[in-house]
């Protein structure tokens, strides 16, 4: 098989991209390890930046996203049986919008079938060859073959797990990295949400935060250990932990339901320096991960993306490079103001170390420095919501 980009992963970045590329007249084929329903049922991320819902409105995915995704103008800070509204909107002139990552796939997904795209579902990328030609290949497995895809360029949007990145030599790229020694359990809970806005919940037995999907489903997480087993929190425990750490405001309590997922989730801060190299280009996941607390990830692989359908529009309009050699240089501006958000929002919120008063001591003061001081709630406002230009 032959086309003009290559993509790997169908994930909001692989997705978008070949969406893109096909508003500006370029053919792409994206290769996906996962079924069509996996792809579309992974309960992920929840919230788009201000600019990921202009980009997704600008090419024509905005109609559900109107009609379903949750405007938020503001969050709620809960700490110390205190609870503050950061009032975003006032504070930036810009929102968020809830609306579950498995949607924007959805959207994606039809959106490029119903224009005649190409997504293999169950095909697996094994390796890339030929990088340094001008027709790189991408091997693949596909119905108990293996086939080839060339292209004249392959882009790796296959997350953290994939095989785009590797396929880089030795001593080229940079990693930069940090883990945590805590974990986020996720559950998704059939209960209308008791808020209207997001509460980041800092408490002495560690962080909470209660999210949504829709009117009548409920979004929540809570900090556990690292290495913690999903198997010892019984839904009676997760809903015990979840009212200890939230219920700190008089007169407020949390509305319950059947759970109807759970997973633990692992923090990591992760960049990877360049991204990109000869005729591969890597977005998303692949390439950087921060830690949930900030909201970032999809919105950083959209990011991504939007750079790169404008680079491969001005190389396949007049054969201009300027903009793919700058991808790199140009995304991680945006990857880096994100690393520091997240690391920052992280450090704040959750219980870092139980020996260390101290920390406890400087993470009190700055939720309450953001209470009184509009500069300091401003500086988290504009990075939460994302910034125009970085
Ligand atoms: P994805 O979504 O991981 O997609 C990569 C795709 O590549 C496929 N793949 C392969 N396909 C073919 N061949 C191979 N060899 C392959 N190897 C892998 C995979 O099956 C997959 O379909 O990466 P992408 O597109 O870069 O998107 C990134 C986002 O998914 C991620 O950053 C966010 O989900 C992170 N995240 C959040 N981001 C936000 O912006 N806002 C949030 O509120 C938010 N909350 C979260 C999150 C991530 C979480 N988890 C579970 C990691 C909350 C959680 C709990
Ligand atoms: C979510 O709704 O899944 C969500 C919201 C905010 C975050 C992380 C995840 O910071």
């Amino acid at each position: 098989m032959r086309t003009q980009v290559g993509i790997v992963g169908a994930g909001p970045a692989g997705l978008m991209l070949s969406h893109l590329l096909h508003l500006q007249g370029i053919s792409s084929v994206v290769l996906e390890s996962r079924s069509r329903d996996y792809v579309e049922h992974r309960v992920r991320a929840g919230v788009l930046e201000q600019g990921s819902v202009d980009l997704l409105r600008a090419t024509g995915l905005g109609d559900r996203l109107d009609r379903e995704g949750l405007r938020h103008e503001g969050i709620e800070l809960r700490f110390d049986g205190e609870s503050h509204r950061v009032a975003m909107t006032e504070l930036t002139g810009r929102a968020i919008t809830v609306y579950g990552q498995q949607e924007v796939v959805k959207d994606l997904i039809a959106a490029r079938l119903a224009a005649g795209g190409t997504i293999l579902f169950s095909a697996e990328a094994t390796r890339l060859s030929g990088l340094e030609s001008p027709s790189p290949v991408v091997h693949y497995r596909y119905e108990g073959r293996d086939e080839e895809l060339h292209c004249d360029f392959v882009v790796g949007c296959d997350g953290f797990h994939g095989v785009s990145r590797s396929a880089v030599p030795d001593g080229v790229l940079h990693t930069y990295e940090r883990t945590y020694p805590f974990a986020w359990l996720g559950v998704l809970a059939a209960a209308a949400p008791a808020v209207d806005e997001l509460i980041y919940a800092h408490h002495e037995r560690g962080f909470a935060l209660y999210s949504m999907r829709s009117p009548e489903i409920s979004r929540l997480y809570l900090q556990v250990p690292a290495d913690e087993d999903i198997a010892d929190w019984p839904d009676e425990r997760i809903w015990a932990e979840l009212r200890t750490r939230l219920e700190t405001v008089p007169g407020w309590s949390l509305n319950e339901g059947p759970i109807l997922e759970k997973a633990i989730t692992p923090l990591r801060s992760f960049v990877v320096e360049p991204m990109q190299w000869q005729r591969l280009y890597l977005a998303g996941d692949a390439v950087h991960i921060v830690p949930p607390t900030g909201a970032k990830g999809m919105n950083l692989a959209l990011a991504d993306v939007a750079l790169l359908g404008d680079a491969f529009a001005a190389w396949y309009a007049d054969g201009r490079t300027d903009l793919l050699d700058d991808y790199s240089r140009t995304a991680l501006r945006r990857v880096w103001r994100a690393q520091q958000f997240s690391w920052w929002m992280t450090s704040m919120l959750h219980r870092l170390d139980a020996d260390d008063p101290y920390e406890a001591k400087l993470q009190s003061s700055a939720l309450r420095y953001l209470t009184t001081s509009p500069a300091y709630a401003t500086s988290l406002a504009e990075n939460y919501v994302g910034l125009p230009a970085v």
